[in-house]
């Protein structure tokens, strides 16, 4: 059974465009799964520590009929490929940053993988590409994606021009 998955992509170094870029052709690529769609992109300054460069991210839609834990292991073997060293700081820079957000309609609390991702409702950065692309979704937890926006304001978001006519 496929299932539809919506995963947030981030980068702040190596040309994080690129980055994205070539996640994005890494995703298309992953075994039972189709890439459905792709957001904006959009550069945001980093949360978490300040000395670091502004971030861009996206959210892309994959359809896929991996478990979730397939998943993760295939979007973690991604970010390795494209250079993510992990280190001790938490929420420091990285080349890749690909999370899993929402999984079809579960609800996932396991040691490695808490869907629906745990930050979502609080980060501008996550919620308006998401809704890019699916913007009256509701979330399996009852939470509507339309309130979690309202709450939590488009500031310091910066929609980023296409750099290629793909996308
Ligand atoms: N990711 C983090 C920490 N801080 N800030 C922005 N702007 N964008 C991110 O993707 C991001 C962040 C941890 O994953
Ligand atoms: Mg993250
Ligand atoms: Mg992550």
């Amino acid at each position: 059974m496929m299932e539809r998955v919506y995963l947030g992509l981030g980068s702040n170094l190596a040309e994080p465009r690129r980055q994205l870029d070539a996640a994005l052709d890494a995703l298309a690529q992953l075994p039972d799964s189709q890439l459905v769609a792709v957001s904006a992109f959009y550069a945001s300054d980093p949360l978490g520590p300040p000395e670091q460069p502004r971030y861009v991210n996206a959210v892309a839609e994959l359809d896929t009929a991996l478990a979730p834990l397939a998943l993760l292991d295939a979007t973690q073997a991604i970010e390795q490929q494209q250079g993510r060293v992990r280190k001790d700081e938490r929420w420091g820079p990285r080349t890749l940053d690909i999370d899993i957000l929402l999984f079809g309609e579960r609800l996932i609390d396991e040691p490695r993988l808490q869907v629906p991702h745990y930050h979502l409702q609080a980060r501008a950065f996550v919620l308006y590409p998401l809704a890019d692309l699916a913007p009256e979704l509701h979330l399996p937890d009852g939470r509507r994606l339309p309130d979690l926006l309202s709450a939590c304001p488009f500031e310091g978001l910066e929609r980023l021009v296409p750099s290629s006519p793909a996308r």
